[in-house]
């Protein structure tokens, strides 16, 4: 190779690197360009992404999204929701369809590291169960040697309950679908004798059924699932935003601050406060947003206790106890770094 040539060649590689670099950080212009952020879902979860007959989304994981949009565009209806399969979701991310995918996904080592992908924080700490006919008379899942086992495709569910029953010794037969709503259906009509997927999903798609009284979840919990927002790799500022939005949601839980009270705590003298509602210091700078980013995002829709407690708590049908979705001043794992 002529040493032209080889300065030639790397000119292009430096220029094809600067171009992915410029373009990696673009994800809050595109955002901004657009003027709404596109935000992947799950097609339908009661508690944590739904649309009601008008199309309005509701749940935990659209909340998520909502403060995002409030905390960039002071406008928590400028967001874009695109409901994504299991199968769906992490190629709607890599190929820029979704801005941010916030759909009951679980962080795991091989997802953030190896799919192109960055999880952002755990907004819902999960674990895998069973539920089953009451009619069954079963008391643990220890008892489910043999079972047919309905799960869906492309889903850590999946991968946990071959484990589950290889590491306890037991056969299984697993009824593979690809959506929820088949799988299900293949439940009801009796074509398994388990379904399995992450606890909280067992209680929103129990409601689901014909006769809720007549299923139950056993007791055990199988596996960790660290669920949350994630997000392309390598555009380190949006990771920020997504994920100091979500701390800024539990700092405000933790410091009292409710969409209720936020402009009576903004002008007291709490200095934690003052900080985390933008009147001290710049802290939306390193993110590329105003001050007020964080007074926004918890204006519309919450801190983070209301957001459960609506959503998926006692507020909802859903009726899910704080368990390890708990503050971490009251035993629960939910804990987030100052803003300082
Ligand atoms: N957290 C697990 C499971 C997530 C998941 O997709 N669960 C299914 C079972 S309920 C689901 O949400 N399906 C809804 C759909 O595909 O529309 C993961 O990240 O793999």
């Amino acid at each position: 190779m002529t040493s032209r040539l080889r300065t030639g060649l790397l000119a292009v590689t430096m220029l094809a690197v600067g171009a992915s670099a410029a373009s990696a950080q673009a994800t809050l212009q595109k955002v901004r360009d657009k003027g709404e952020l596109t935000c992947g879902v799950n097609t339908g979860l009661a508690g944590f992404s739904a649309p009601d007959d008008k199309g309005n989304w509701t749940g935990l994981d659209v909340d998520v999204c909502r403060a995002v949009a409030a905390a960039i565009f002071k406008d928590p209806a400028k967001v874009k929701f695109v409901p994504l399969t299991a199968k769906e979701r992490f190629t709607a991310l890599q190929s820029g369809e979704i801005d941010v995918l916030s759909r009951n996904t679980t962080w795991t080592m091989s997802r953030d590291t190896s799919a192109g992908m960055s999880f952002t924080g755990v907004t819902y700490y999960d674990g895998q169960g069973f539920m089953v006919k009451k009619s069954l008379g079963l008391k643990s899942a220890k008892e489910l040697s043999g079972a047919s086992v309905c799960v869906q495709t492309g889903t850590t569910t999946e991968l946990n309950v071959a484990d589950y029953f290889r590491k306890n010794k037991m056969d299984y037969k697993p009824v593979v679908f690809e959506k929820l709503p088949e799988t299900l259906a293949a439940y009801n009509a009796g074509r398994c004798d388990v379904y399995t997927s992450d606890a909280s999903q067992l209680y929103a798609t129990r409601l689901t059924l014909g006769d809720p009284a007549e299923h139950v979840v056993l007791p055990d919990v199988i596996s960790k699932e660290p669920l949350g927002p994630a997000v392309r790799q390598g555009d380190a500022q949006w990771g920020n935003i997504v994920r100091w939005v979500f701390f800024a949601l539990v700092n405000a839980e933790e410091l009292g601050v409710t969409a209720k009270n936020i402009d009576e705590m903004a002008q007291g003298q709490n200095p934690e406060i003052k900080r985390l509602l933008g009147k001290e210091g710049e802290f939306g700078k390193g993110i590329g947003l105003d001050v007020d980013w964080g007074y926004q995002a918890i204006k519309s829709v919450g801190n983070y206790g209301e957001m459960f407690e609506r959503n998926v708590g006692e507020g909802s049908r859903l009726k899910i106890a704080r368990g390890q979705n708990a503050l971490w001043t009251d035993g629960g794992l939910q804990y987030a770094p100052p803003v300082r």
